[in-house]
């Protein structure tokens, strides 16, 4: 049996263990466990790449080779992967805590693959595509970079992904802001919380009441206003957290 490392205040638990509604916001961190790099900070992709040459719709139209190339390579890398410690975690207490949704910033699935359901993608997902002129969906796994097939409608094919200056899937980000407004818990975990409108989550939530929590190795923009912070990689601080959610007895 594991020995909890993590101090978790008794005001977490018994949010936790009264089925409050709750609302967990991830980013990049939560999969750094699992091999995916972040996209800032020194091991960062953004430190390496431009993202004005690869996550720009513009980028896109002035070379698409270079942009499908760099999402082949990010595909692949991600089917190679598995959910860690942390995704499994909150898959885990999806199971138990009724109200909990999980809105998320990344786009490799690992959530779905750890089991959780009824995620909101807010930047979409690295596995689907999608026309360019008219967005209907397209189901190619594999695009040659050197031959990008086209739509029916003659328009190239593109990652369904949200890139820099494009609107979020408006229902997606209007659940979760409305979701957010109403959760009595809110964790942050894995996200620098730089990259707008979902670095405006946490804080709708905090105005609005929510206990805020978050988990990050490293101090953000959020780590002023939370409640509580565990300074922990997702995978070691999430299962020791719900162990002692669902271990406390009084
Ligand atoms: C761990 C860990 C462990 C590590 N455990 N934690 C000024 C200029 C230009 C634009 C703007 C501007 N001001 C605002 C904007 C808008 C812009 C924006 O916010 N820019 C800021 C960067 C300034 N936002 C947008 O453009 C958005 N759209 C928009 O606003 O539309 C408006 C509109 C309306 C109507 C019409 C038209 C437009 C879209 C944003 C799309 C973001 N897309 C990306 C890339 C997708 C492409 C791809 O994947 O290739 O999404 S950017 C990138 O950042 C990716 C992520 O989802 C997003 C967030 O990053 P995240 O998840 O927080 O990762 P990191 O790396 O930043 O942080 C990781 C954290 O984990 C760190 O804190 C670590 O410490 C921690 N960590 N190990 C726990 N084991
Ligand atoms: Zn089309």
């Amino acid at each position: 049996m594991n020995i909890s490392a993590v101090q978790v205040s008794k005001s977490l638990i018994e949010l936790l263990r009264s089925d409050s509604k709750t609302v967990v916001l991830t980013g990049a961190g939560i999969s750094a466990e699992s091999g995916v790099p972040t996209f800032r900070g020194k091991d960062g992709l953004w430190n390496k790449f431009d993202p004005r040459e690869l996550a720009t719709f513009s980028a896109f139209m002035a070379n698409p080779k270079l942009v499908w190339e760099w999402y082949q390579f990010r595909r692949d890398l991600i089917d190679k992967v598995m959910p860690n410690q942390g995704h499994i975690a909150l898959a885990e207490m999806e199971k138990s805590l009724k109200q909990l949704r999980i809105v998320t910033q990344n786009v490799d699935n690992l959530h779905q693959r750890a089991g959780s359901r009824g995620v909101i993608e807010l930047h979409g997902n690295i596995a689907r595509n999608k026309c360019v002129n008219c967005s209907a969906p397209i189901a190619e796994r594999e695009i040659d970079p050197d031959n990008i097939p086209l739509c029916e409608c003659g328009g190239k094919i593109r990652p369904d992904i949200v890139w820099f200056g494009e609107p979020l899937p408006v229902e997606a980000i209007e659940t979760a802001q409305q979701e957010s407004a109403s959760a009595e818990l809110f964790f942050s975990i894995g996200t620098s919380a730089e990259v707008y409108p979902a670095a405006d989550l946490p804080r709708i939530a905090k105005r609005a009441g929510a206990y805020l929590v978050e988990i990050n190795p490293d101090p953000t923009a959020i780590t002023p206003y939370a409640d509580e912070v565990f300074a922990l990689p997702a995978g070691e601080a999430l299962p020791q957290i719900w162990q002692c959610a669902v271990g406390h007895s009084n």
